[in-house]
């Protein structure tokens, strides 16, 4: 078994979509092991963020980030961080899969609806960015 850390970003609420996000996600057999609706703070985004800190996008991806409530789901599958990219898409909508979950709702490479971690290293800490062992079932 493996972990990941999806994010339903501040769009997905906003467009009232992030139950059907939420219905792929158990339909491609992933198990919800956490679940919080949280607004992030500024700090806790740009901390969550911060590998993409010299990036021109940063203080926009903050921005939006932090623009609503977010999701955060700890999520187990086997090879659940490939599986999780997989069922997601590409980051830009545009050269996302058809089927994928960013393909069908998403509208831009910022707005793309949902984050998934990208390296089981980094989904163990971006899952202790959010819960602490203790939370998940
Ligand atoms: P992914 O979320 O697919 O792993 P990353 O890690 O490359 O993508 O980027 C993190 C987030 O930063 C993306 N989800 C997206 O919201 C934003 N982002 C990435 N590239 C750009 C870009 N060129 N312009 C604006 N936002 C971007």
């Amino acid at each position: 078994m493996e972990r990941t850390l999806a994010i339903l970003k501040p769009d997905s609420i906003e467009k009232k979509i992030h139950g059907k996000v939420i219905q792929h996600i158990i339909d491609a057999g992933f198990e919800i092991k956490g679940m919080q609706l949280l607004r992030l703070t500024e700090d806790s985004a740009k901390k969550f963020y911060e590998v993409h800190k010299e990036r021109p996008f940063f203080n926009d991806l903050v921005a939006y980030m932090t623009s609503g409530p977010v999701i955060p789901m700890c999520l187990e599958k086997p090879n659940a961080v490939a599986e999780f990219r997989k069922l997601i898409g590409a980051t830009n909508p545009a050269n996302a899969e058809e089927g994928t979950i960013r393909k069908l709702y998403a509208e831009s490479v910022e707005r793309n609806i949902v984050h998934g971690s990208d390296s089981p290293e980094n989904a163990a800490k971006e899952i202790a960015h959010f819960f602490k062992d203790s939370d998940l079932v």
